[in-house]
């Protein structure tokens, strides 16, 4: 591998300390865009037993490290663990995305819907931590993650991926908040212990991703969604080795409420592309660094217009040496060309660093 031994870049950026360069990482770095991936993925069999079993997921996770210049590693495992620890049944239908076998709309189940012990039901996740941690030997920070509150309960009500309307999550929302604010308040408790127990396996970032926050009104996010995340950051470990373990919070299609989510206590905000990242450098003037936020379509394209791009959301950001982690608006196509991103962290790395010398 290539990598500095001890590249603490990302950490530095998202506490807003000086770095040398802007340091870049991918949402769903590792996956179905590498050919090793898909063959780790089969033998493991399915999606849920590469997760499952700590060896193949650490695999998994150091694919895209050993590829590219990338600095940081997000631990691979899924945002649904945690609602298969609470006993709803996940599982893969080919091709179909994610479904569970029982979704949560009766009240006498939500009534008794309990958060797990992730030390006993999500043991996989926090041994995949450990796993990768140790591998790792400090050549790149390691990211844990979970889903927020809503987005899980979006999977949770619907059963699945819901097609992005979330008809049974809205009905439930508008008829019956109580039940709704229930489960809630469940996943905060669940979510913020299974991140705790990442971060004692060695997850040196914490992220959440609330990806279907911005389908909701603006009071309705803050009501259902904001206010859990909030919950959440206010219970994580935030120091761990003498270190502060920042925590990202990412919420797509949320860039009308910038402001409201940078003060949830986070350290950085996510933004997808639809955010232009200086004026929201401006919005939230220093209060929090900012993750993002290429089209990940723009990778696609050819590695020109890939390096065009990249100095575009540089740009965008603006001067300085610090408060900005470069990644996709969202995860990597499945349809990348491997070479694109290597062309894109390079870029990265050469643009921002050329602009610190300035
Ligand atoms: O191999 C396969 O067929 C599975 C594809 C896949 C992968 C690679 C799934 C199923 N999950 C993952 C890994 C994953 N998921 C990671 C690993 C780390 C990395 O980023 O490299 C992470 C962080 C996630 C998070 C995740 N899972 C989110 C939040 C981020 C996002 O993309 O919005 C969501 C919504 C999920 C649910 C999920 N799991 C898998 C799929 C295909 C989906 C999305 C389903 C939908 O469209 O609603």
């Amino acid at each position: 591998m290539t990598q500095p031994l001890r590249n603490d870049t990302l950490l530095r950026a998202l506490l807003r300390e000086p770095t040398e360069y802007t340091p870049v990482w991918l949402m769903r770095q590792a996956g179905r865009y590498l050919p090793e991936y898909v063959e780790t993925r089969a033998r493991a069999g399915s999606f849920m037993r590469l997760c499952k079993t700590p060896a193949l997921a650490c695999e998994a996770t150091l694919q895209p490290l050993a590829r590219f210049r990338l600095d940081a590693a997000i631990l691979f495992s899924d945002i649904l663990t945690v609602p298969d620890a609470m006993g709803l049944g996940l599982y893969f239908a080919e091709n179909e995305g994610p479904r569970f076998e029982r979704p949560l709309r009766e009240e006498w189940a939500i009534r008794d819907l309990e958060a797990p012990d992730p030390w006993e039901h999500l043991r996989y996740v926090m041994d995949a931590a450990a796993e990768v941690r140790r591998a790792l030997a400090d050549a790149a920070p390691l990211i844990g993650f979970a889903g927020s509150p809503f987005t899980l309960a979006c999977y949770m009500v619907e059963g699945g991926a819901g097609g992005g309307e979330f008809r049974h999550l809205k009905t439930m929302l508008y008829d019956r908040p109580d039940l709704l604010h229930r489960i809630l308040a469940v996943n905060a408790e669940a979510v913020a212990r299974s991140l705790n127990a990442q971060i004692e396996s060695g997850a040196q970032a914490a992220m959440l991703f609330d990806t279907w926050g911005g389908s909701l009104t603006g009071p309705a996010f803050r009501e259902f969604s904001l206010m859990y995340i909030q919950q959440v950051v206010a219970n994580l470990i935030r120091e761990k080795d003498g270190r502060r373990v920042p925590t990202i919070v990412f919420v797509k299609g949320g860039g009308a409420w910038l402001e409201a989510i940078a003060d949830c206590g986070c350290d950085a905000v996510g933004l997808d592309w639809t955010a232009d990242l200086g004026a929201a450098r401006a919005r939230v003037g220093g209060r929090v660094a900012l993750q993002g936020n290429l089209d990940p379509s723009a990778l696609l394209a050819s590695p020109e217009a890939i390096v065009r791009e990249a100095r575009a959301v540089l740009d965008a950001f603006g001067p300085g040496d610090t408060g900005h982690v470069f990644n996709l608006g969202h995860g990597v196509s499945r349809f990348t060309p491997p070479e694109h991103v290597g062309a894109l962290v390079d870029a990265v790395h050469e643009y921002s660093r050329a602009g610190r010398a300035k």
